[in-house]
């Protein structure tokens, strides 16, 4: 009988380090795992939002006036291009960083959404919301459902490809306040997300991020880790990846 109940008690599909300060339960109430680490606090729900919506939602991201999403090689798309597309729903864009004088593309699309005012600067980029649409506020609203926290602004990533990523980082920003929560809601290809303690070499996870995965990141986590998204070749889909945060306006 005991191994009836220890059997169904489910297991999260990555692996964490044997140390201690790692912990983790299953919330029953949110069909997720709390994971504790030390410095911090993950939330993961594999299948947070069902096939049909996910499917939905990677149709709603790419939908627009001039191309068929389903047969178009974004990757060959210039930035030029890009930018005279009319997407129905979503104004993406091509950002580049400067460095050392010099323009370099971010190597993926990027828009950001959000309440008037909550404008945003990451790595030196500027960017003032687009105003929130039906299907962004529904995603928001699910969100919002499950964790305490409210959010008044969504950062939108288009991985277009394996060879599309995002290089070690933290949401630390001032304009996000001390110790955010982050809730990251992902749509197509599964990506790798990498998280390393600042300080513990051996401190290192990695979590697949799924079709309808939404993975929350809280407590002192952005002091203490740092994430990033890798290249990955042999990925030859899109990934969006829609981080909803709170900006102190
Ligand atoms: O794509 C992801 O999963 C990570 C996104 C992220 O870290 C960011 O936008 O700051």
């Amino acid at each position: 009988m005991a191994d009836l109940f220890t059997s169904s008690i489910p297991e999260p599909p990555f692996a964490l380090p044997k140390d201690s300060g790692f912990e983790v339960s299953w919330n029953e109430t949110s069909n997720g795992f709390d994971i504790k680490v030390p410095g911090g606090e993950i939330f993961y729900a594999e299948h947070f939002f069902t096939k049909a919506w996910s499917d939905r939602m990677v149709a709603y991201l790419q939908e627009n006036a001039e191309e068929d999403w389903r047969t178009i090689d974004w990757r060959n798309v210039s930035a030029d291009e890009l930018e005279r597309i009319a997407f129905t729903n979503i104004r993406w864009k091509q950002d580049s960083l400067k460095l050392y004088g010099k323009s370099i593309p971010l190597p993926r699309l990027t828009a950001w959404y959000g309440d008037p005012g909550a404008a945003y600067t990451y790595s030196g980029i500027n960017s003032d919301p687009n105003p929130w649409n039906d299907g962004l506020l529904h995603i928001k609203r699910r969100i919002e459902e499950v964790i305490e926290s409210r959010f008044n602004c969504v950062l939108l990533n288009w991985y277009r490809d394996g060879r599309d990523s995002l290089s070690w980082h933290a949401d630390d920003e001032k304009e996000l306040g001390k110790d955010p929560v982050i809730a990251s809601a992902n749509f197509g290809a599964t990506r790798d997300f990498q998280l390393r303690h600042n300080t513990n070499n051996d401190h290192k996870i990695t979590i697949p991020l799924k079709h309808g995965t939404l993975l929350v990141m809280s407590g002192e986590l952005q002091r203490h880790w740092k994430h990033a998204v890798p290249k990955r070749t042999g990925v030859d889909k899109s990934r969006f990846n829609l981080t909803f945060r709170k900006i102190d306006a």
